[in-house]
């Protein structure tokens, strides 16, 4: 290890900060003045696990829907996962330990990790389109060439466009070409392809309004339009010219059902948002009536399992498909899952690295949260199945060309991880095959209303749940009265979570009314403020 050359890029990344921060669910995410020192570490220990795996390593900056000043970091594994678990210890240590303990720590990780120091590294880095992004992105680099790792710059970029890249670096290409235009180019041959050359199809016409969330993700959709020529014209709002994240994009929709900023409101259009990094996506439209209706992830993971299959039908093959969950799970779908399509159903705790280790159970593993981040994920067992049955002239017309719509519905999907572009396509060749307008998706079953709402407390940690986050064991006595607040309740159910990307605890709740939900959302988040230690203002409808 050249300790020179790391002390002296550390005088340039000094650490600032006193507090302690830590690796959660998506990586560091907190205000952006306090990152510098964070990201160039980060950039020292892509290195090292680039070194430890043999294999390319993501780094990608960005703090999704967060609020503009924040900002984060994140690393992608080589197949295109979320950090390994004993990984995110070694992270927030390394991110928290004094300047001058910084060499021993590294040399500490080498040695317990068994890390070859000789070995090659190489670091993709990506960023999102945050003012701060830049800065960091330079003290990212710095760390990665004070340990004499490749950078790999793709500058601006998505965060499922990095995934995309580290595991085509690291399948040789055979995932795809890795650059952007490969990108693009394999999602939007394979969309054109399903397509065919009738855009339009009964209550299917190819025009979706689209809130960009003024991210990175509007860039890419300009972009995207290039190749996808007139198969689909997307209408652009929030397309970068205004505030990040701030009243528009997937989460703002998701959380506050309502309408984005900017995006004209018109009757029985398509609308979809994505989030600031593009890893989310939502579908919406107003009625006749003015009434909104959101179509959220749980609606897209019911769509894309209830398409995949009929073509499993269609075409015969013996392939399992499942679905993934989370608590946030609306139970209306839950039933549609289970009691419909008659797919198997698991739940899994908040954060898609859960979602996409259990969809890689299923041959064919869909997954989203009910936020809109999700993808789905298939056995390499599973392609070559796919692929003898198009191959096999013994089978019928039908089910060959069922195996092969089959097949191009998978070339379309971001498989690495949940990609809202990828996710809008397949969605939109899912609509147009069936000829549906949103309304005629939405009929396939009734979200139960629901409310989520935040808690501040004096330690979110006093919270711990099992059961996937349906329940909680501590603090004593605060899930007996969740029961029991629940059970006067026809349909109702709640549960409580620390958030692993802000300090306070969520709470959510559904049930068969609105106005029911949102005293049910109120009386737990009460006994929160309670028993967990609740501090400032109390928490009411609305949040
Ligand atoms: C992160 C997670 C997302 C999860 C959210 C929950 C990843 C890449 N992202 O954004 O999946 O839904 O955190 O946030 O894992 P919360 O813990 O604050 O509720
Ligand atoms: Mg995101």
């Amino acid at each position: 290890m050249d300790v020179t050359s790391i002390e002296t890029a550390k005088s340039l990344h000094p650490k600032m900060y006193d507090g302690h921060i830590q690796y959660g669910t998506a990586g560091f995410r907190t205000r952006s003045e306090i990152l510098d020192h964070v990201m160039f570490r980060m950039g020292l220990l892509a290195v090292l696990r680039s070194k430890s795996k043999r294999a390319a390593i993501g780094l990608m900056i960005t703090a999704s829907h967060n609020e503009e000043p924040d900002n984060g970091v994140k690393l992608v594994d080589p197949a295109g996962e979320m950090l390994e678990a004993s990984w995110e210890k070694l992270a927030t240590e390394l991110a928290n330990v004094e300047d001058a303990k910084l060499v021993s720590t590294l040399q500490n990780i080498v040695s317990t990790q068994n890390i070859d120091i000789n070995a090659p590294a190489n670091v993709v880095v990506g960023r999102d389109t945050r003012q701060s992004s830049p800065r960091l992105a330079t003290a990212a680099v710095d760390g990665i060439k004070a340990l004499q790792g490749m950078v790999n710059d793709f500058a601006v970029i998505t965060t499922p466009q990095l995934h995309y890249l580290v595991v085509c670096l690291n399948t040789n290409e055979s995932y795809g070409i890795a650059t952007l235009h490969g990108y693009y180019q394999k999602l939007s041959n394979a969309f054109k392809e399903i397509r065919g050359s009738s855009p339009s199809y009964k209550n299917y016409t190819p025009n979706l309004v689209l809130d960009g969330a003024n991210g990175v993700g509007a860039i890419a959709v300009r972009e995207f339009q290039k190749y996808l020529g007139d198969s689909i014209q997307i209408e652009l709002y929030n397309d970068g010219s205004g505030k990040l994240n701030y009243m528009c994009g997937a989460d703002f929709v998701k959380v506050q059902q309502t309408q984005p900023m900017n995006v004209p409101q018109q009757q029985n259009v398509r609308c979809a948002s994505i989030d600031g990094d593009a890893d989310r996506v939502v579908y919406y439209y107003t009625d006749g009536q003015n009434k909104f209706h959101l179509l959220d992830g749980d609606r897209i993971a019911t769509l894309i399992a209830s398409y995949f299959k009929e073509l499993l039908q269609e075409s015969g093959l013996d392939l399992q498909l499942g679905l993934v969950q989370t608590a946030y799970a609306n139970g209306g779908s839950t039933d549609y899952i289970s009691k419909v399509l008659k797919i198997p159903v698991a739940c899994v705790p908040t954060g898609v690295k859960h979602l996409h280790h259990k969809a890689l159970d299923f041959d064919i593993g869909v997954y989203f949260e009910a936020n809109g981040h999700g993808t789905v994920t298939f056995k390499e067992s599973a392609l070559g199945t796919i692929r003898s049955a198009i191959a096999n002239l013994r089978l019928s017309e039908t089910a060959r060309s069922a195996a092969s719509k089959l097949l191009n519905a998978i070339e379309v999907i971001n498989q690495t991880v949940g990609d809202a572009l990828s996710d809008v396509l397949i969605v939109e060749t899912i609509l147009h095959s069936k000829g549906w307008s949103l309304a005629d998706w939405e009929k396939s079953y009734t979200d139960l209303p629901n409310k989520q709402l935040k808690v501040k407390v004096r330690d979110r940690n006093v919270i711990s749940t099992v059961d996937a986050e349906r329940k909680c064991v501590t603090p004593a006595g605060l899930q007996e009265r969740i029961d029991t607040l629940v059970a006067t309740y026809p349909r109702g159910r709640s549960f409580v979570r620390p958030s692993g990307t802000e300090d306070l605890v969520r709470v959510y709740a559904e049930g068969q009314s609105v106005s029911e939900v949102q005293k049910l959302a109120t009386e737990v988040s009460l006994a929160v403020y309670e028993l967990a230690g609740g501090i400032g203002p109390i928490p009411i409808v609305p949040n």
